[in-house]
């Protein structure tokens, strides 16, 4: 196929019905006037889930009311996004793939750049007046944060940027010494909206950020704090990372080379606080929630969904599983994780009035079955040591407080642990911060289940000082852990009725 999806080819691309069987494929393509819109938000870390989330709500919102919310990407480390799709003048397809299948040629992203190749020409377009927002997806690791939630001054990227605040690495770093720039030149400050799965995402990316500021200037951090949002907010929407299937059937559906497209689940949601003023896209119409209660909204969601979600990865991979489909479609991997939802997430935290969350949890693993996405189970073992402070701890944490049961969360704990320890012991790639730290604690490869679960629980980082001084957690950690190295994962079943 000679044909590179690109500006030009937008018009011959109408909006096609072609009916198959059993499913309507659409195709439609940007209604604003993409050329002379210009960028007004700027977008830390557009991988897949900012291309396939936030970018279409925002191209949504064009679509509906126009306005200058182009985006310009900023990838922190790799070219590759930038450099594919310059070749298609940064347009790409969404493919949602679900019941329904559908594509939508997205234009919202006017431009990408590398931060750590043009890191003058982030700052320079972050401190332009018509940038009104930044936007970050840099997941849970890339706020620097320390155990107790302040930002991690010994931290190698922040410990850079200290050093070289004019040319950062960090997302923070280029977001105080964009702000330094405006204030200079009296233009007024941009908002800031975390798109990341971190619990009060906002509130710790302001932490983080002012704590920076505060290393420099005092009167910078004052005038952050009083001119920046930095609302809280929870994002959904299952985006399993593009492979060449997907560029091959999407190439073919559009009838042009697209070689970055994206896909995803039909179900798609987006919950903002609505504290705060400022210019933004028309999102509230294309389906943004806006509400005083994120805090429920989010904790409805990591602990559901992405508890689940990394449970199954584990104990998924343990058993043999290659993606949430296979897993789920698992019946005693299936009553386990309903059983988990059920007798220990629901009930851990105050749902949203308005959320029906018995329902919303079924709904979850209903969407964990849609057999159109393949979500590798392997993307979502990543960053384990980042992921359970935010899906698994603080459900344990709450339960022991409140005086529930947290044997199906030590077990879902258990299982990460198991998979480090024996990717560990086969040499197999641990991708996660923490790899180097966890190679070098000869504990975890030991028989004794005892000295593993001591060695985990004592990383302070991740675990702080709680868990280690709790015998009943301690014990069904060694009960959880044992019953996982003398039974057979695959009877996931005959492991839960056994603790
Ligand atoms: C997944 C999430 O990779 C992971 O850790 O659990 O990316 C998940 O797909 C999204 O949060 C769904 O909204």
């Amino acid at each position: 196929m000679d044909l590179a999806l690109n500006q030009r080819h937008l018009s011959q691309i109408t909006t096609q019905i072609t009916t198959q069987i059993a499913d309507i494929q659409a195709i439609s393509t940007p209604k604003y006037d993409r050329e002379n819109t210009d960028i007004g938000i700027v977008h830390l870390g557009p991988g897949a889930f900012h291309r396939a989330h936030q970018a279409v709500y925002t191209e949504n919102a064009m679509n509906l009311s126009g306005g200058n919310w182009g985006i310009c990407g900023v990838s922190l480390r790799s070219a590759t996004a930038r450099d594919v799709l310059a070749e298609q003048d940064n347009l790409y397809t969404l493919a949602i793939l679900d019941k329904n299948i559908s594509y939508q040629i997205i234009g919202a992203i006017k431009e990408i750049l590398v931060a750590s190749e043009q890191s003058d020409e982030v700052i320079t377009r972050m401190s332009l007046a018509s940038t009104k927002l930044v936007t970050l997806t840099i997941t849970e690791k890339g706020y620097c944060l320390a155990a107790d939630g302040s930002l991690d001054l010994s931290h190698e990227d922040i410990k850079h940027d200290l050093e070289n605040p004019t040319a950062p690495i960090s997302a923070i770093g280029f977001i105080v010494e964009s702000l330094k720039q405006r204030k200079l030149n009296g233009v007024k400050a941009f908002n800031v909206l975390s798109c990341d799965n971190v619990s009060g995402n906002g509130d710790k990316l302001r932490r983080a950020v002012l704590d920076y500021a505060k290393q420099f200037d005092a009167s910078l951090r004052a005038w952050i704090d009083t001119h920046v949002a930095f609302p809280n907010a929870m994002v959904d929407s299952i985006t399993p990372k593009t492979e060449s299937y997907t560029i091959e059937s999407v190439s073919k559906a559009i009838g042009l080379q697209d070689n970055w497209p994206i896909q995803r689940e039909e179900f798609t949601q987006w919950v903002i606080d609505s504290n705060w003023q400022g210019d933004r896209p028309d999102w509230e119409n294309v389906g943004v929630i806006f509400t005083n209660d994120v805090e429920g909204f989010e904790k409805a969601k990591l602990r559901l969904l992405n508890c689940l979600h990394s449970t199954l990865a584990y104990a998924g991979s343990l058993a043999g599983f290659e993606t949430v489909f296979d897993v789920t479609s698992d019946k005693g991997f299936y009553q386990f994780i309903t059983k988990l939802a059920t007798e220990e997430i629901i009930g851990s935290f105050t749902a949203p009035k308005e959320l029906d969350v018995t329902a919303y949890s079924h709904d979850i693993i209903q969407r964990f079955l849609n057999p159109n996405i393949r979500h590798l189970l392997a993307q979502i073992a990543f960053d384990g040591s980042q992921k359970i402070q935010m899906r698994v701890l603080p459900t344990i944490e709450d339960n022991l407080t409140l005086g529930r049961s947290t044997k199906l969360l030590s077990l879902s704990l258990a299982c990460w642990f198991e998979f480090i320890c024996q990717a560990l012991k086969s040499g197999k790639e641990i991708v996660d911060p923490m790899a180097n730290d966890f190679a070098n604690m000869p504990a975890l490869l030991s028989n004794d289940v005892r000295e593993v679960i001591e060695a985990f629980l004592s990383i302070e980082s991740i675990f702080g000082q709680t868990f280690k001084n709790n015998k009943q957690l301690k014990a069904q950690l060694v009960d959880s852990l044992t019953t996982l190295r003398i039974g057979d994962i695959k009877n996931i079943s005959k492991i839960v009725d056994q603790l």
